[in-house]
């Protein structure tokens, strides 16, 4: 019980902390109304009944600066991971462990998996759709404001919980240094369990780290849980009078049945975190032999896992299938079955979970219905692919750095859906389960098809959020890169699978060494990449060329001129009228 203390007072202190900040920020002076949008302090214009700062940033409730806060802290969070992946690449540059070490190892692919699972994919989508989901909808905010603000809050401190064992390590050696107690910081060590934390290991392993890390899962569940209730809430009640089911757009559908799986998924992972708190803590057998056994902890976990996965890539499918009519000219092709397969793809996630289990010795006939079951879900998400080709069919095709984005997505899709489907075959995945395969599988769309969703969305939007314009060269060439980049890394994974390299190892045979160093190739080729989309981004939102005309992808030609594009032409009116009638500062912004 002693040894839980460090994990339990750390856990203690970040939430007080947490209390004790939102009641300061309640019991301060209501100076802030909040004007309903975010309007950047650009030159003739002024804000106004909003607080300005870091003030502005802590204290907001707006789905703007919301948004902005997701985005920038999911942004954060990507590079960390990333640079967890480029330490598990740079080991497998050689056979043998010369760079980090095995326990290094083990740890950065563990943290790698939940900080890009749970800090970069979920709040940088619920970031852009904090963004543009009420302009889409007509609505002033979210339906609960606060709840957002509490929901995006919890994040930061999650994040630290979870990656503590590094930090704690790192400030226990600066402390070591001053006459300082530190063996409580120096006990926790970095978490190496996997992801999936699949258990006897997750309890066998002393490591207190492991319990601060199951804490801020729980605690990051909890928020994203929390904005997922917000986005359901807020499409059901803050519609616009003329927006109906049929007239939703395909975006805002995607973020409700994401939602909708998060309702059901994120409290089931929540309940099992606590099972897995309880087994390792206080003498419970939910996991062990003797009580509900090891395989009970991957039911549950896949249980979650797989709706998990679609919950971080339905929302890469609805900017893709907003996006690209837009930038090709055309009405996107059978609305209505994207958005059946939409729903039919929430709805079957919930029962496929067993594919991640086929060599668990389970009952056969339960691996042939899951295996059905399995490559059913194949059909929706190709019905996707279909349309998507069949939006572009006669297009007017300009190879802008979104489209090209979207073009690539297409491309990994199809291989990453297909390999899925290959594995969802019982006896292949005997064969291929555990190996790089699964490895290449997945990433092929947790990277070929989200980030490169979110990288189109950054420059589509991008004139919206700093009035300014991105440079379109550069952005080409970094969509090319994160696309190119994506094949290159992972396709070697595939064949270094079918070869039988497992998962998850450090060290490897020599035969594969030459597969290994082209898949490393390519994770420095995806980071040039991220570098040169960072540059664009920041150099163009202080000195990019200021946008005059809110038409940027002409979609008025189109119709396409939705309600986001309408507020930033108001936006660029007001700017226009008040630079004309000289700023008195007493124009309003809205
Ligand atoms: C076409 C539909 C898909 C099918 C049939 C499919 C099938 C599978 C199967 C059978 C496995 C288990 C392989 C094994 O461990 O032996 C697997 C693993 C995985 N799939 Fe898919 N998949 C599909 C789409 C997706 C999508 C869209 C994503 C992500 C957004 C995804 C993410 C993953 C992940 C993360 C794992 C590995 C989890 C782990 O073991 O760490 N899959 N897939
Ligand atoms: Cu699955």
């Amino acid at each position: 019980m002693f040894e839980t203390i460090p994990g339990i007072a750390i856990s203690a202190a970040v939430l007080l902390l947490l209390v004790a900040f939102f009641r300061l920020r309640g019991d301060a002076p209501a100076e802030s109304v909040s004007d309903g949008g975010y309007v950047p302090a650009r030159a003739g214009l002024t804000t106004h009944g909003k607080p300005t700062g870091l003030t502005r940033w802590l204290t907001t409730v707006d789905h703007k600066d919301i948004g902005l806060l997701y985005i920038l802290f999911g942004t954060g969070a990507a590079l960390w991971g990333a640079t967890d992946a480029m330490m598990i690449r740079t080991e497998l540059i050689v056979p043998e462990t010369a760079i980090w070490g095995l326990e290094t190892y083990n740890a950065v692919f563990t943290t790698h998996g939940f900080t890009m699972l749970f800090f970069f994919v979920t709040p940088v989508f619920t970031g852009i759709a904090n963004y543009v989901l009420p302009m889409l909808l007509g609505a002033d905010d979210l339906a609960f404001p606060r709840v957002n603000a509490i929901a995006f809050w919890l994040l930061p401190p999650s994040l630290l919980l979870v990656r503590g064992g590094l930090i704690t390590e790192v400030a226990g050696k600066v402390l070591a240094v001053l006459p300082v107690p530190v063996g409580a910081l120096l006990a926790l060590e970095p978490v190496g369990v996997g992801w999936t934390m699949y258990t006897p290991l997750s309890t066998a392993t002393a490591n207190q780290q492991i319990d601060v890390a199951l804490l801020g899962l729980h605690l990051s569940g909890i928020a994203t849980t929390m904005a997922a209730l917000n986005f359901i809430v807020t499409i059901f009640t803050e519609r616009a009078d003329d927006i109906g089911w049929n007239k939703l757009d395909i975006f805002s559908w995607n973020i409700l049945v994401m939602s909708g799986l998060v309702i059901f998924a994120f409290p089931l992972l929540g309940s099992a975190l606590v099972l897995l708190l309880l087994d390792r803590n206080f003498g419970t057998t939910f996991f062990a032999v003797e009580g509900g056994g090891p395989i009970l902890w991957q039911h549950l976990f896949w249980f979650f896992g797989h709706p998990e996965v679609y919950i971080l890539v339905l929302p890469a499918f609805g900017l893709t299938s907003f996006m690209l009519p837009k930038l090709v000219g055309r009405r996107l092709f059978g609305f209505r079955f994207i958005v059946y397969s939409t729903i039919a793809i929430g709805v079957l996630s919930f029962g496929v979970w067993a594919h991640h289990m086929f060599t668990t010795g389970m009952d056969p006939r339960m691996r042939a219905s899951f295996m059905a079951i399995s490559l059913a879900i194949a059909i929706p998400s190709a019905i996707k692919e279909f349309n998507w080709i069949a939006t572009m069919w006669n297009g007017r095709l300009r190879l802008t750095a979104p489209l090209l984005c979207i073009l690539g997505i297409m491309s990994t899709f199809v291989i990453g859906g297909i390999t899925g489907v290959f594995l969802a075959a019982v006896p292949v995945d005997f064969v291929l389960h555990d190996t790089h395969y699964v490895v290449g599988h997945f990433h092929l769309i947790v990277v070929g098809v989200i980030p490169l969703s979110m990288v189109a969305a950054s420059y589509y939007w991008f004139p919206i959020i700093t009035g300014r314009m991105f440079n379109r060269r550069l952005a080409k060439a970094q969509a090319l890169l994160l696309a190119v980049g994506t094949v290159f890394t992972f396709v070697p994974l595939l064949i270094l699978g079918y070869l039988g390299m497992p998962r998850r190892y450090g060290v490897y045979p020599a035969e594969f060494t030459t597969l290994n160093q082209a898949a490393s190739l390519g994770a420095f080729v995806l980071a040039l990449s991220v570098v040169l989309w960072l540059v664009n981004m920041v150099q163009s939102a202080r000195v990019g060329p200021v946008v005059e005309d809110a038409d940027v992808w002409n979609l008025k030609e189109t119709g396409q001129f939705t309600r986001e594009w309408q507020w930033f032409e108001e936006q660029l009116e007001d700017r226009q009228a008040e630079l004309s009638r000289g700023t008195d500062g007493s124009a309003t912004s809205d």
